[in-house]
């Protein structure tokens, strides 16, 4: 896979790099785009009319369900190249922030695991910005909680308030959690080089990002699978699957 060689010169110098992605990343560890139709039990639903908190009023026991269900197919998966690129690039990048609209946990699963293999490891920030599907939390009083009964026929509920227990990710109407999307706004803004990657540049105020970087003069790299509403505003978009375009790209510029 080549790549022009102003972007591998650019990239090679940058200084600071921020990243976002989306459920595009994640594809090709077998868990579907936020997009792609839902199925078996799921397919009569969309995604977007599960993850509001209209939905999980509505019918809580649904919304619990679906979000157990994506739980144990996350638990099947595991990260794959795309993931495993991102993760060195921010060990060879002076400055790299990661910021994900995913809630699998898959960029912090594999930091955490090189954190316990690497001698050479270097830190970096992963924001989540829509939360963590893995975590769940009282609707209640919030408490957190990583065990609750297996009582299939209704939700669990807070052992301190009895408030009925969710997902720990924001939902459509809902507000992200205000320090990450500061973080990123403020990493979008501050970075050299921008990378918008696996996702279709839709849900705000996500997707707003890479035009705060664009404007603020940085370059800005798309890696997606079609283009989409940031593509006019891009440097270069790489047409591809990320798990085969982002370990090349990381081989060229660092070799
Ligand atoms: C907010 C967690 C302030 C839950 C998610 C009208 C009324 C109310 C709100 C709004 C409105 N209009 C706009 C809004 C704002 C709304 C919004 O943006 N709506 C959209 C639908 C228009 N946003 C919100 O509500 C946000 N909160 O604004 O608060 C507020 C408060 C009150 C009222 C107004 C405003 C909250 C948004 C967060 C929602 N939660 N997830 C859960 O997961 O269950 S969003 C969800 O979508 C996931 O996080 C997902 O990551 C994200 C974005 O989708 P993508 O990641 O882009 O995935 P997608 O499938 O779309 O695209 C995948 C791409 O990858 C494709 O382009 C494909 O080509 C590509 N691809 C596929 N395979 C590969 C690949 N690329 C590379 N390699 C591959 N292998
Ligand atoms: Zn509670």
């Amino acid at each position: 896979m080549d790549f022009a060689p102003e972007l591998i010169q650019y990239l090679w110098k940058a200084q600071r790099i921020a990243v976002l992605t989306g459920a595009g990343v994640s594809q090709e560890s077998g868990l579907r785009t936020f997009r792609d139709a839902q199925t078996g039990l799921w397919a009569q639903y969309k995604p977007t009319d599960l993850a509001s908190p209209e939905a999980f009023a509505c019918d809580p026991k649904l919304v619990w369900d679906w979000y157990a269900w994506r739980r144990e197919a996350i638990k099947s998966v595991r990260p794959n190249a795309g993931h495993y690129a991102l993760h060195e690039m921010a060990q060879r990048a002076p400055h790299f922030t990661l910021i994900t609209q995913n809630v699998d946990g898959l960029h912090e699963f594999v930091k955490h695991e090189s954190l316990k293999t690497s001698q050479t490891f270097r830190d970096y920030s992963i924001l989540e910005l829509h939360g963590n599907i893995q975590r769940v939390r009282c609707s209640e009083c919030g408490t957190f909680t990583d065990e609750w009964g297996d009582d299939t026929e209704s939700v669990p509920r807070c052992a301190g308030c009895g408030g009925l227990l969710r997902p720990d990710v924001v939902w459509f109407g809902e507000t992200l959690p205000r320090s990450a999307l500061e973080a990123a706004v403020e990493s979008a803004r501050g970075c050299d080089a921008f990378f918008s990657i696996g996702t279709s540049g839709v849900v705000q105020p996500a997707a707003s990002l890479g035009f705060a970087a664009h404007n603020r003069g940085a370059l800005v790299v798309e890696v997606n699978m079609e283009p989409t509403p940031l593509t006019p505003k891009t440097d270069f978009l790489i047409q591809g699957k990320s798990g085969e375009v982002l370990p090349a790209l990381v081989q060229a510029v660092w070799g």
